[in-house]
């Protein structure tokens, strides 16, 4: 398999949280998951959903509320579950977690056309995660992001104490008062990795381009090892990702290496031909007492 990232590029993203990796996804790929996602659209936009994943922001223009955001596109698209096998995507995965990884989540964040919701600056977790990135989110591009409508990151900022972030902590993603802060411009079909602990966000819009990002979310078992999770979790989780790897090879997509290696080592996680649904079956990694 050609290898998509190289040691600079792991290193790159060890030191400054975030990694850009152009041209992931070929044309038909990309097209059929525009198509796909456009359908969930539309169905979201026409009213506000009460379907499971379906979340809508509170619009400063005008009193409605606008979509921004669908979780589990796994779920509820087949182009969303085959991307989730994606050779060349799961590959990247293995040369920063190594063979033991799983995916733990995934879902589609919006800009709408007319206005699309900020997202404050944030973290998705904080220091406790010290060391090599051991959960970050891959987010794959089905459209342009521009400086307008682009996520920002603070380089460097996966290093910081939780003190030193706190500052960010949901503060409002005005990008021109950050100095540091550099624009995540993507093309349709590139892909970026943001590492958990990076402050990253992105600002509200109001120009008329739709910008769509899957977030796949993947950890590996070391990090997770210390945290509680309801019965069978990492087995149903390694298993699921077995099933994206055998959805993709149905596809028809014009690749000539349709298949990644999964081996990772988890108790009950074999491969089935089963299709799981993640609402009511696969719980959770971070159970609250
Ligand atoms: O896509 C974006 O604008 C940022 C999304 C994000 O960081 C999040 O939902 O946690």
């Amino acid at each position: 398999m050609k290898e998509l990232i190289n040691d600079e590029d792991v290193a790159f993203f060890r030191a400054n949280g975030y990694l850009k990796v152009a041209g992931i996804l070929a044309a038909d790929e990309l097209k059929k998951l525009q198509e796909e996602t456009q359908e969930a659209i539309d169905y979201g936009t026409a009213e506000v959903r009460t379907d499971p994943g379906y979340r809508y922001g509170t619009s400063t223009t005008a009193s409605r509320e606008i979509l921004t955001r669908i979780e589990y596109v796994t779920n509820w698209s087949m182009a969303g579950r085959m991307l989730m096998g994606h050779p060349g995507l799961l590959r990247i995965v293995e040369q920063i977690s190594g063979r033991d990884f799983v995916s733990i989540g995934d879902a589609m964040v919006l800009k709408t056309p007319g206005e699309g919701a900020p997202v404050a600056w944030h973290r998705d977790h904080g220091a406790e995660w010290n060391g090599t990135p051991q959960n970050y989110n891959v987010d794959i591009y089905l459209d342009d992001a521009t400086e307008e409508n682009c996520v920002w990151a603070i380089p460097g900022s996966n290093h910081w104490s939780d003190e030193r972030a706190a500052a960010f902590q949901q503060k409002d993603c005005l990008p021109a008062l950050e100095k540091d802060a550099v624009p995540c411009e993507m093309k349709a079909g590139d892909i970026l990795l943001h590492d958990a602990r990076v402050i990253h966000g992105s600002a509200r819009t109001t120009n008329d381009a739709l910008r769509r990002t899957f977030y796949y979310w993947f950890y590996s078992l070391t990090a997770l090892a210390p945290f509680k999770s309801t019965p069978g979790y990492m087995g149903k989780r390694c298993k699921f990702l077995h099933q994206c790897i055998e959805a993709r090879k149905q596809s028809t997509y014009d690749e000539d290496d349709m298949s990644f290696d999964y081996r990772a080592d988890v108790p009950g996680g074999v491969p089935d031909e089963d299709v799981s649904f993640v609402y009511t079956e696969h719980g959770t990694w971070n159970v609250r007492d």
